[in-house]
């Protein structure tokens, strides 16, 4: 079922008000509306940089201070944006659905500040450092240029998974126990070209999962999800929430 019109199938409206596992995974076209730009979208750059280029272990290495002053503003700009309506609709869905798993690619923080808490970031979160040497974790605030471990002195990293590093595999094995246990599986706003997360929304389908797909554009999950409603991420959430629950109250 794909629908260019935006109208949400009225199948996914009874299938989310009557879940009972349900996952929902998040990509960059979820925090567009915020003002955040995507990835590989028109606005897909960050300040002149292609993601590929600068999120990756190489880059680091070679440029540690542009990579870090490009984080730095990426954490700046996210800082000042606010959650937008589809980061309330899925925490609305948490509310309201008791085994419910939010997997998100994104590393803004903007579904925790919606008050979304059963989150698997499984590419990290900008907002934290990690030591290269000793492993601990800090949070970042107003911090600049390069950042240096409070407790080995070691050099510390972003917090997120770069092109060519491996996921947590706690955090993938947790995410691919949902997607497979999930009986509705929602994929809004990405572009379903990332590995492993690509392949998250198969396995839900593999189990017999009904997947609800909400993007701009078609992807190449488009032809296998069971529904796919081409309109904005905000909208069709929001819509998909009133139409499941306001009814009811
Ligand atoms: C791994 C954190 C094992 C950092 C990110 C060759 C060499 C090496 C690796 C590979 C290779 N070929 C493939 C790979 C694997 C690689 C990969 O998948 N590459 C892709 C590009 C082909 N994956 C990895 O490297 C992963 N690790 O595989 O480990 C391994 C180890 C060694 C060697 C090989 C394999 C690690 C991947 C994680 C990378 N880190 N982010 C940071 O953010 O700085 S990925 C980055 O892309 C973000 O997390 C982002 O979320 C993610 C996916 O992008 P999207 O979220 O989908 O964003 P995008 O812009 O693409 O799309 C936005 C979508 O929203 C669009 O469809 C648009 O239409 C839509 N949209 C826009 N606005 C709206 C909207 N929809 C609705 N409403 C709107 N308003």
């Amino acid at each position: 079922m794909k629908d260019s019109s935006g109208r949400i199938p009225r199948e996914v409206v009874s299938r989310l008000s009557g879940s009972k596992r349900l996952v929902v995974l998040t990509g960059a076209g979820v925090s567009a509306e915020s003002g955040v730009p995507t990835f590989r979208g028109r606005d897909g750059l960050w300040r002149n940089h292609r993601p590929e280029e600068l999120a990756t272990p190489e880059a680091f290495k070679g440029n540690p201070e542009l990579v870090w002053s490009w984080y730095h503003w990426r954490r700046n700009t996210v800082r000042q944006v606010l959650p937008n309506p589809a980061h309330d609709a899925i925490a609305r869905m948490e509310s309201k659905i008791e085994d419910f798993v939010l997997i998100t690619q994104n590393v803004d923080g903007l579904h925790q500040r919606a008050g979304s808490e059963k989150v698997l970031q499984i590419h990290g979160d900008l907002h934290y450092a990690r030591c290269s040497d000793c492993g601990a974790v800090i949070a970042l605030e107003e911090q600049e240029g390069m950042i240096t471990c409070p407790m080995c002195r070691g050099p510390m990293r972003p917090d997120v998974v770069w092109f060519g590093e491996s996921l947590d595999v706690g955090l993938l094995t947790q995410a691919y126990n949902a997607s497979e246990r999930s009986d509705l599986f929602i994929v809004a706003g990405t572009s379903n070209v990332v590995q492993p997360a690509a392949s998250l929304a198969f396995a839900a389908i593999r189990n017999g999962g009904y997947v609800f797909e909400i993007n701009l554009d078609p992807t190449p999950l488009t032809g296998s999800a069971s529904a796919t409603v081409i309109g904005k991420a905000g909208e069709v959430l929001q819509e998909l929430v009133r139409l499941a629950w306001e009814e009811e109250e």
